[in-house]
């Protein structure tokens, strides 16, 4: 994936991240011995998932298609600091076009200030345009609307409305 830089402000881009032990890439399954999914129990509740588990979700999500888990690496030592997942959607309207959503945005919260957050969400936005989407859209918690404003989200004038049926 090529820079992100035209979209940021000054400093960090996908190939560019500011500190060289910083490597932005897509999830692996050796992630799960790294940290993958305790990072993600920052952001949700994640409940046990065995290693057998994660390789069959890992492989159910790679035939699918559309699922692109994007990662950040601390490479002194593998583990996983960052995950952000862009999903694409088929569609029949906008001439057949794609529609991206933008799920489980995760940075550890040891590793504050470094703008990891904005690298990963332009990393995979930057993807959702290469691979041709529309637009992209996501649900976020109130207390991080400035941070999705600030790189270029925006409240859509009478489509909105986010809503949801627990199962
Ligand atoms: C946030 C996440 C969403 C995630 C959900 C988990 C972003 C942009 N949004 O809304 O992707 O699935 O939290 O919360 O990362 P839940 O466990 O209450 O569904």
């Amino acid at each position: 994936w090529s820079s992100v830089k035209d979209f940021t402000k000054p400093s960090i881009s996908n190939v560019q991240p500011g500190e060289d032990w910083l490597l932005v890439r897509p999830l692996k399954i050796e992630d799960y011995d790294h940290g993958f999914l305790k990072l993600l129990s920052q952001l949700t509740k994640v409940g046990s998932v065995t290693k057998e588990e994660f390789i069959r979700q890992f492989y159910a999500m790679k035939s699918a298609g559309g699922y692109y888990v994007t990662v950040i690496e601390d490479t002194r030592d593998h583990s996983i600091i960052g995950s952000s997942t862009l999903i694409t959607e088929f569609k029949f309207i906008h001439e057949c076009s794609l529609r991206a959503r933008l799920e489980d945005v995760v940075v550890n919260n040891t590793y504050r200030g470094k703008q990891l957050g904005k690298l990963i969400v332009l990393t995979v936005s930057l993807l959702a345009k290469r691979l041709g989407c529309y637009k992209m859209s996501l649900d976020c918690k109130d207390n991080l609307i400035p941070f999705y404003k600030s790189i270029g989200y925006r409240m859509e004038p009478g489509n909105a409305n986010s809503m949801t049926i627990r199962y």
